[in-house]
């Protein structure tokens, strides 16, 4: 029998952050043996934001180098930049039109968006979840491994599909999100009541992949905690500790009990630079090794191009039976 298929992306719109490893990254690793996956660098949901065009050519081209830093095999994934397959683009227009506004007008990120008055509130940020849903049913994919905040925008792929299967019939393999229990969303460690990201105006409430130890040490040390006094995993209480002991739990496998037992009555300064060192330890290999690919871009050329034939030649099937079934006219 042919293995499940994954589909999953980050956009190529800043430093890739310690919240985006933990809430997706991570289980991509875990997952790549089990499951044909696809992971890609959605580089045309990133110009939903202005790029200068150097710095998102070059952060793509990073972004790439860390995926396979991260431990993502280049030959079992298919690892590709979204604006080299445009069966995306094509199947983005279609299901554009099986999109209701009243379900675009509901999405969380988009009414932030408007809600911020953010200056460029181009139509594009509207429409991204339906880009979104192309990229994952243009591959059948089964599983959608993703933090917690793109939960609502994989739930409207999966109405997109329903949708469009009643009306054709069996199409699209309807996907499920795939979301960690432990760090599907971790918090900024200035402000531990929001979403950690790259696009945070305080970068010092986020850890960046390529950050070095120094930076690391002095993010953690720096980071909001309580009066409390005590390790322990109470999110509306304690919810900067309790977001330290997610990113400990999640950097050495270690349960919250076997946490608070560990620092049991140590204060909070000495759990700090504990979790600060774990996560040191965590991407130290990743920034070295990313370091190294980004020294020889024809290897990283090599896997792009090869990821965008393989995505492509995937995705064609799918493109070939939607085109037929809503009646446009077969190329022959
Ligand atoms: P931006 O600031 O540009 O919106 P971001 O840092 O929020 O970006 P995304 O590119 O939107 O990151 O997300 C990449 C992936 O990582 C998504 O699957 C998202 O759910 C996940 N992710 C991002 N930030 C976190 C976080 N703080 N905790 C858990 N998962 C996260
Ligand atoms: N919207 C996602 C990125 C993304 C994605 C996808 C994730 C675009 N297409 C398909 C999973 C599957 C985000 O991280 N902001």
């Amino acid at each position: 029998m042919s293995k499940k298929r994954i589909f999953s992306g980050i956009k190529p719109t800043g430093e890739l952050t310690l919240g985006s490893y933990i809430g997706a990254i991570k289980n991509w690793i875990d997952l790549q043996q089990e499951y044909q996956c696809l992971y890609c660098i959605v580089d045309m949901h990133a110009i939903t934001i202005r790029n200068d065009p150097a710095v998102l050519r070059r952060r793509s081209l990073e972004q790439l180098a860390q995926y396979i830093a991260c431990g993502l095999d280049p030959e079992q994934n298919i690892i590709y930049f979204q604006s080299h397959v445009p069966q995306h683009a094509e199947l983005s227009w279609i299901l554009g039109c099986y999109s209701m506004l009243g379900e675009l007008n509901r999405m969380t990120q988009f009414k932030d968006k408007v809600k911020k008055g953010s200056e460029n509130l181009n139509a594009g940020i509207y429409t991204y979840p339906v880009l979104m849903a192309a990229d994952i049913l243009l591959f059948q994919s089964d599983l959608v491994p993703v933090g917690e905040d793109q939960k609502q925008h994989v739930e409207l792929c999966r109405d997109i599909a329903i949708r469009f299967n009643s009306i054709y019939g069996e199409t699209f393999t309807i996907p499920e999100p795939f979301i960690p229990k432990v760090g599907a969303r971790i918090k900024s460690l200035t402000d531990p009541l929001n979403k950690m990201s790259k696009s945070d105006d305080d970068p010092q409430g986020s850890v960046f992949l390529m950050d070095s130890p120094d930076s690391i040490m002095k993010k953690f040390k720096r980071a909001v905690t309580d009066m409390e006094n005590r390790v322990a995993f109470d999110p509306e209480k304690q919810p900067g500790i309790s977001n330290l002991m997610t990113i400990y739990s999640s950097a050495t496998g270690k349960s919250f009990d076997e946490i608070s037992a560990e620092f049991d009555g140590k204060g909070y300064g000495t759990f700090k630079v504990a979790v600060a060192e774990s996560v040191i330890e965590l991407l130290r290999p990743i920034r070295e090794k990313t370091e190294k690919l980004l020294e020889d871009k024809s290897y990283l050329a090599e896997i792009y191009r090869n990821g965008a034939r393989r995505a492509s030649e995937l995705a064609e099937p799918t493109l070939k039976l939607v085109t037929e079934r809503i009646g446009f006219v077969p190329k022959g």
